[in-house]
């Protein structure tokens, strides 16, 4: 594929790091975002510059068991991107994990390309654990996987999944939350995007959905509270959750508090860059400021 832009091709093995050692690894996920938007020429820039400080430490600060080598082993850790239309930031972190060759981000959105605007079926991106997009599904799907991981298969296997705030605004979200505190799901680790950005205001604006955390201790679970663009208390939120598993009997919810377009000073907690990508011009002064 002919594009002005080249993908890093460098794959980074699952290893525990400290953050000073993968910050770098973000940005580059950062700067994937930016290049794979502009060539599709549509798609969503904001939420996924916003969570990728989230993701880079999940997939690259060693939280999550995955081998990109045998991506279906039965006792990986499973991550499910409920807010598929931030499937640039997934597509990025399976890239540089070694599930497919990162150049394949160009791709993003073309025809014949496995990587389309939301996440396709189980079996067609390795690595991407199920299709997401229709907001509100994705948690409860990660609800059943913890529900297996725990009652059936009597396991400490790790369930993430990322929401938008937007995005909880959708009742079936509470029916699953509902169900991972009656079935006492502490293999379950709900990120909620907290940048109070949806797709036409503010979250507050179009439909409230706070008081958040007392919402969520409400329905029963451990909640921690955290800015989730700063990569040390993500780490700090991250190794809560790991000791809890097996311990509280409880589903953890981490609220992040973000910045929609995070580390684009054009874009940042502007609820505009929700469904925009960048022209060549934006994209190239984004590039400049993600250097
Ligand atoms: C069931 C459903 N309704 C509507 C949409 C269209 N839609 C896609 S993203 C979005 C806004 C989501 O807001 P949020 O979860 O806060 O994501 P962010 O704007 O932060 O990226 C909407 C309404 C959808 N994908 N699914």
């Amino acid at each position: 594929m002919e594009t002005e832009f080249t993908f890093s091709n460098v794959v980074f093995e699952n290893k525990r790091r400290t953050p000073d050692e993968y910050k770098p690894i973000i940005k580059e996920i950062k700067r994937d975002i930016i290049k794979s938007l502009a060539l599709a020429k549509s798609g969503h820039p904001g939420g996924p510059l916003g969570v990728a400080d989230f993701m880079g430490t999940l997939f690259f600060g060693g939280y999550m068991k995955y081998d990109s080598k045998n991506p279906n082993y039965k006792d990986r850790d499973r991550f499910v991107l409920s807010a598929g239309h931030m499937a640039p930031v997934l597509y990025s972190c399976l890239a540089h994990a070694g599930f497919f060759e990162p150049s394949e981000l160009a791709g993003l959105r073309k025809l014949g390309c496995r990587l389309q605007g939301h996440p396709a079926p189980a079996g067609v991106i390795p690595g991407s654990e199920t299709a997401s997009g229709s907001l509100g599904q994705g948690i409860s799907i990660a609800v059943g996987m913890a529900m297996n991981d725990k009652l059936l298969d009597k396991s400490n296997r790790k369930v993430f999944c990322l929401t938008g705030d937007g995005e909880i605004q959708e009742g079936s979200c509470w029916e699953a939350a509902m169900a991972a505190s009656n079935y006492k799901l502490d293999n379950l680790c709900w990120f909620v995007d907290n940048n109070d950005c949806q797709i036409d205001g503010r979250v507050k604006d179009v439909m409230s959905i706070y008081p958040l955390k007392e919402k969520f201790e409400a329905f029963g679970f451990n909640v921690i509270e955290i800015d989730g663009n700063n990569v040390e208390q993500i780490v700090s939120a991250l190794d809560k959750f790991n000791d809890s598993v097996g311990k509280i009997n409880k589903p953890t919810c981490i609220i992040g508090k973000t910045k929609m377009g995070n580390g684009v000073s054009f874009m940042q907690d502007n609820y505009k860059w929700h469904g925009n990508p960048p022209n060549m011009e934006q994209a190239a002064t984004a590039l400049k400021e993600l250097e």
